[in-house]
């Protein structure tokens, strides 16, 4: 069976037999909260954020439609997948409910089977949709953030750069001569060491708004949020030390070295200034650390 303990749901139901009755067959296999109105439904949905809402229709003060369009218009619970779980039961009241915008329309009396397996089939979408989204910003070969995951990341810290008038690190970091380095050993002891690089990386990226990517190829990228070109050229030394003693273990049993140069940019942006212009400004930085003999950092 999956492990799902950690799927969370909220009932929402003006009666306590049927909340009752509810949270019995659901909480083996997840954590549950419970609402008994509409209002407290919606408090609820935006403290804990569940993975899915059972929402009775009619209930006394908000009814379960009106709980619904309130949930849409709100960003922190806009895409919280909603059941409609009623005594409503004609067809075309069904009809209404999945119009509605709900995923799923379970009608009064229940079966214990039916809630059971309703539940686990959205709650078994929504856990796939997490898992396609979260392959969609890893690199396979690292594990850490690809591109696109950094662009996102990018986009959301520029903005709150802008608004907070902080100031903002980009580091491009290259490995030298790695083109020779897969020539002389091979791709995948190549493919090791940027294994090994992602890591090394990631281990001198410690603040929790910092965040390492892979660009692509043997190139790497790290942002820092409200630093200034002093912290991130320590940052960027520490790197380049921690890769230049990453021992590679060769099959012949010597070790080789690797080495990086980084280039940093730092700015403290304004209003429409673009994310670009700093990263452009980081790569060219880069460029003078390869010109000037690698191994290096500047800025
Ligand atoms: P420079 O010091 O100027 O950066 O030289 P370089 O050889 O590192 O740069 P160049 O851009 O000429 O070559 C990059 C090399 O990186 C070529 C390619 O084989 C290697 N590379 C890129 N991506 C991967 C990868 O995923 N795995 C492995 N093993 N090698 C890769
Ligand atoms: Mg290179
Ligand atoms: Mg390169």
């Amino acid at each position: 069976m999956e492990n799902t303990a950690s799927n969370t749901i909220l009932l929402v139901d003006d009666e306590t037999v049927n909340l009752m009755f509810l949270t019995n067959i659901l909480s083996p296999e997840y954590t549950v909260y419970i609402a008994q109105d509409g209002q407290s439904a919606i408090r609820k949905a935006e403290e804990v954020s569940p993975d899915i809402i059972l929402l009775d229709i009619i209930m006394p003060g908000m009814n379960g439609y009106e709980v619904l369009s309130v949930l849409r218009d709100k960003h922190e619970t806009r895409d919280i997948p909603v059941i409609f779980i009623t005594g409503l039961n004609s067809s075309k009241d069904e009809e209404k409910g999945l119009e509605s915008d709900a995923v799923d329309y379970i009608s009064k009396p229940f079966s214990v089977g039916i809630v059971k397996l309703r539940v686990r089939n959205q709650i078994r979408i929504i856990n796939q949709m997490r898992e396609i989204n979260r392959l969609s910003v890893t690199d396979l070969l690292t594990g850490i953030s690809n591109r696109r995951g950094f662009e996102h990341q990018m986009r959301r810290e520029w903005g709150r750069a802008i608004r907070e008038k902080l100031p903002i690190s980009i580091l491009m970091i290259d490995v030298d001569h790695f083109k020779v380095f897969n020539d002389t050993y091979g791709h995948q002891q190549g493919d090791a060491v940027l294994q090994e690089v992602a890591i090394a990386i990631s281990r001198c990226v410690t603040r929790t708004t910092d965040f390492a990517a892979r660009w692509g190829g043997e190139e790497f990228i790290v942002m820092l949020p409200n630093t200034e070109i002093k912290g991130a050229l320590i940052v960027a030394e520490n790197i380049r030390e921690n890769i230049e003693q990453i021992p590679v273990y060769l099959p012949d049993g010597t070790t080789a070295q690797v080495t990086v140069s980084i280039g940093v940019g730092t700015t403290t942006p304004e209003p429409g200034d673009m994310n670009e212009k700093l990263i452009s400004e980081a790569d060219k930085a880069l460029y003078t650390a390869k010109e000037s003999g690698r191994n290096n950092v500047c800025h």
